[in-house]
């Protein structure tokens, strides 16, 4: 078994308000890994969202006088634009409010109620909630009487509910985690969803009475679905459960949902459950990443401390930002965001780094060669350890992408910058310029720093697509951009000799404090 395509998701946000920082931190993580399996030739699906029921929704839409719908369609379109101004390059993007999520839930619903082992029955409900989770608690994981996640307090709530029997699936659930140990990432979160299997699974509650805003089951219509059983069927949806057979089975399950720690029950408890109890198989790997703290604290809008992209993208630039996070933050664990960090980065890595490598190169084949690509002549006198040096950082690369360690794989793009940098220097090919019998030899340098450059424009573009582009014009190859498959394009020798080159604009001009 196996399905053909790669299927990637982001968690699908509540839009009870904009988005910040911590949300695109996930979202441009799964884009880039989802751009950098489209460059190795993956068929690829990427989905986000927004989860537009529950009652912290229709809590948020009170306190604005409107109504659910009319709030949710006010702000759907402001996670929206966000993903577009990130270049995020998702192929679907789903709300929960959408039909065809509607029916996907239902027939879930009514493949578990319907399954002949009784797991979803009626009970009653009495228990401490936290609204900003949708979550219920237990006395003993409150933190001074307040939710552990959003320190807030929590409020009793009874009520006539539908649940769905967890508790049947321990055995289950472990046996799955053991069969496969990549299923939860990385290892710490594997550990932590091991540890709460085996202290024991308590029925949840599938179905809400108190409000309405939400999915009613098919069964019993007074009830409206709970929120998470809602909300984590979007992935499904989105591959064509119930609706197309032929795409769901080409499509699911799903390589690997990538969320933030604080919703790692739900996706590896609950999640694979609910789809072992509606006869489908459990994703392939949750990947849980850390949190950006402010203040070391996790980022959030209900503590205020929530950055909005745009404040960032307006000074920095789009591809500046999306490098940074991955790039300063190892990815799987907590990390500070800072402003100085943040122009320290640029200007190291991306202005004084690739930007002036780029400049200086393309400086000198204007200056030296009219503006066109030298020849190589002999790579093995001229191009020194550049072309090996970079099989060795697409095979890293490689490496680290389709093992989800995107902070790896930047920092192996970085080593060739930094050698084609070093390289220049023992060169000195602005000294061979000097000497008029070492023209064979300048261009050879010259030649092999264009090369590199040809080669970094391609691996950069999951990470920084718009400076990838603008490198590739300037080397005058742009017309092939749309073509380009890993490893092949990296092969040595791509850059034609004769090609006109242009000076752009700097790819990433220097920010002050
Ligand atoms: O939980 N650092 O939606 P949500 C890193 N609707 N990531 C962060 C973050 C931070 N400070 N803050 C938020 C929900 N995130 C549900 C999900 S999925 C079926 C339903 C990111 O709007 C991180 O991915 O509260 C986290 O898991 C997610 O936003 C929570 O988004």
């Amino acid at each position: 078994m196996g399905s053909e395509v790669f299927y990637v998701t982001t968690p699908i946000y509540y839009p009870n308000d904009v988005p910040h920082i911590g949300h695109a931190y996930t979202t441009v993580a799964t884009d880039v890994i989802a751009r950098y399996r489209r460059l190795r030739g993956d068929e690829t699906f990427f989905l986000t969202g927004t989860d537009e029921h529950g009652l912290k929704l229709q809590r948020a839409a009170e306190a604005q006088g409107v109504d659910p719908r009319t709030w949710v369609d006010r702000m759907e379109p402001r996670w929206r634009e966000v993903w577009e101004r990130l270049d995020v390059s998702n192929d679907d993007y789903i709300r929960t409010t959408e039909p065809r999520h509607e029916a996907a839930v239902s027939r879930l619903l009514l493949a578990v109620y319907e399954n002949g082992r009784d797991d979803i029955y009626l009970g009653t409900y009495e228990g401490l909630y936290c609204v900003s989770c949708e979550l219920y608690y237990a006395e003993d994981d409150l933190v001074d009487g307040n939710c552990p996640i959003h320190d807030r307090p929590v409020e009793r709530m009874r009520e006539e509910n539908y649940f769905f029997r967890l508790s049947a699936y321990q055995d289950r659930l472990l046996e799955h985690y053991e069969r496969n140990p990549d299923a939860v990432r990385p290892d710490i979160r594997r550990n932590e969803v091991l540890s709460l299997i085996k202290g024991g699974l308590q029925d949840f509650s599938v179905s809400r009475t108190s409000f309405d805003w939400g999915i009613p089951l098919p069964w019993d219509p007074k009830h409206v679905c709970y929120v998470w059983f809602d909300a984590l069927t979007n992935y499904i949806t989105a591959a064509g459960y119930g609706s197309d057979d032929g795409r769901f089975a080409r499509t699911w399950p799903a390589d690997v949902h990538f969320i933030g720690k604080d919703i790692l029950r739900q996706h590896a408890v609950y999640w694979p459950a609910m789809l072992m109890a509606g006869g489908v198989e459990p994703p392939r790997q949750v990947w849980a990443h850390g949190y950006l703290l402010v203040g070391g604290e996790k980022m959030s809008k209900t503590k205020l401390t929530g950055i909005h992209p745009f404040e960032l993208i307006d000074h920095f630039g789009v591809d500046s930002y999306r490098y940074y996070f991955l790039r300063e933050v190892q990815f799987g664990q907590d990390g500070s965001f800072s402003w100085e960090s943040m122009v320290d980065r640029h200007n190291a890595d991306l202005a004084n780094g690739l930007g002036n490598l780029a400049s200086r190169v393309l400086a000198m084949i204007g200056s030296y060669f009219g503006g066109e690509v030298p020849e190589p002549g002999d790579p093995a006198a001229h191009a020194g350890r550049l072309p090996e040096v970079a099989v060795e950082v697409v095979r890293r690369l490689d490496q680290a992408m389709t093992g989800v360690a995107p902070t790896a794989g930047v920092a192996a793009i970085w080593d060739l910058v930094g050698e084609a940098n070093r390289y220049l220097v023992q060169r000195e090919p602005w000294a061979v310029s000097r000497n008029d019998g070492r023209r064979d030899e300048l261009a050879g340098i010259l030649y092999a720093a264009a090369e590199t450059l040809r080669i970094l424009a391609v691996l950069i573009s999951p990470v920084m697509p718009r400076a990838a582009a603008a490198l590739w014009s300037q080397l005058g190859v742009e017309e092939l951009l749309p073509n380009q498959r890993l490893p092949d394009a990296a092969a040595w020798g791509g850059l034609r000799p004769g090609t006109p080159t242009a000076r752009g604009e700097a790819l990433f001009p220097r920010l002050e404090g």
